[in-house]
């Protein structure tokens, strides 16, 4: 049996696989509310094809609880939340998590860390929780990290499909847990040891933090020169070893805006390079909001109360507000002690921010000007609704004459 701690947008996706593909799956949360949620059958979060594979799970006999279970393989997928004076991770609830495994565990089993940690985080934190607890690492208890690589938005596709690695202490261990994923995995599953693993997590993000950074400058520079940085990329993109990413109004999720850090705080010859490309993309709200200005001076528009933001997610067609642009961009707003923009997004349903609608049509009624800061799918269906307001679109989503970009 595995017992999967941490229910959430990885932890549950992790649990629901498993138990759909022959593996006995306990998932334990030491939230009540969002047990109970998952026990009267319902998900916790949108995700394309998360809800089938729930009711896969439900037939494959997985259950949900409050408790940590005897077993002899947990998967550990807890937050890793940073502190953002300092940058650096907090720990807290994963040495929480293996202490509470410490506490039920039989001799022989298997801790496996999933959740996203700074290069060294195994060594420093948790081996000494699993040596206080008098188990003698290898020999009573063994400990893998698996860090997960899913994309919100494609999870279980790439749950199914992407390669993973696994990083263990001994190779004959890295087998044994290489074995479980592949009841689902199709993908590659390279073994290798825990400090790698650890590191390739981080240097994957922040490969691509850095990336986007030089898509965003790029669209600084062809701004000031008045030239279509997408044309740009489009066609540096069609040489077969140049592949940029996409400028936007900066970058949210919990992955690419934060692991950089996890890097950088252990090697600081490194900050050069990384830290240059988080002030480029942390400034991009700002960037954005500076052009706000620009395009109401320019279309006579002086009511900011007339201008709404499409989109409060961090990215298209997911319901995560974590490190969101337009959360930041609305921040910068209020630091300003001026008025609130009007917002809207077909994926929140509460009310996270003043000024916020839970319909298009009255969305577009009330205001002038659109800035786009997500491309959900929606919006790129009801393209026409759109004109006749000045559009200012930050993702290069829509497709009508006079539209504004970044
Ligand atoms: N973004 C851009 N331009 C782009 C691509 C993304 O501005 O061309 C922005 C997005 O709009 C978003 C932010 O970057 O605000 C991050 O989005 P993302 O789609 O790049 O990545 P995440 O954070 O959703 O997921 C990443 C993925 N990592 C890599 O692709 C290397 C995913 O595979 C990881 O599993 C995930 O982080 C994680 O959990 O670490």
């Amino acid at each position: 049996m595995v017992n999967v701690i941490g229910l959430g947008y990885i932890g549950l996706p992790t649990a629901l696989m498993l138990a759909s593909h022959g593996v006995e799956v306990v998932g334990t949360d030491y939230n009540k509310e969002l047990v109970a949620t998952l026990n009267a059958g319902k998900t916790t979060f949108k995700e394309d094809g998360l809800d089938e594979l729930f009711a896969d799970a439900l037939k494959g006999g997985i259950k949900f609880t409050n408790d940590y279970q005897v077993t002899d393989v947990y998967i550990v997928s807890v937050p890793t939340p940073y502190d953002s004076f300092s940058k650096k991770i907090d720990a807290k609830y994963v040495v929480s998590a293996v202490k509470s495994v410490m506490a039920v565990c039989p001799k022989g089993a298997t801790v496996v860390i999933e959740s996203t940690v700074s290069p060294g985080t195994i060594d420093k934190f948790v081996r000494p929780v699993i040596e206080e607890n008098g188990f003698v690492i290898g020999r009573d208890l063994n400990l893998v990290h698996a860090p997960e690589r899913i994309i919100p938005g494609n999870m279980v596709y790439e749950l199914l499909h992407n390669n993973r690695t696994i990083g263990a202490d001994s190779k004959e261990v890295g087998e044994k847990i290489k074995e479980l994923y592949s009841s689902f995995c199709l993908g590659e599953i390279v073994v290798t040891d825990i400090r790698t693993a650890e590191m390739t997590k981080v240097v994957e993000n922040t490969f691509r933090a850095v990336n986007i950074a030089f898509a965003n400058e790029l669209a600084k520079i062809c701004r000031q020169d008045d030239m279509d940085v997408y044309e740009i990329i489009k066609i540096c993109n069609m040489h077969p070893r140049v592949n940029i990413l996409q400028p936007g109004p900066g970058v949210g999720g919990h992955c690419i805006s934060v692991d950089p850090w996890f890097l950088v705080g252990d090697y600081p010859s490194l900050a050069l390079l990384t830290n240059q490309s988080m002030h480029i993309n942390d400034g991009m709200p700002d960037f954005v909001l500076n052009r706000i200005h620009e395009i109401m001076k320019e279309n006579g528009i002086t009511d900011i109360s007339r201008v709404g933001l499409y989109g409060l997610t961090y990215k298209e067609n997911v319901d995560d507000c974590r490190e969101s642009p337009t959360l930041q961009l609305l921040e910068s707003q209020a630091r300003h002690l001026a008025a609130p923009l009007k917002t809207y997004d077909p994926f929140i349903t509460d009310d996270i921010v003043p000024n916020q609608y839970h319909d298009l049509d009255a969305f577009l009624n009330d205001v002038d000007m659109v800035v786009v800061m997500v491309n959900h799918n929606e919006i790129k269906e009801n393209m026409q609704k759109l004109s006749g307001k000045v559009v200012f679109d930050t993702r290069k989503v829509v497709d009508l004459p006079g539209t504004y970009r970044l």
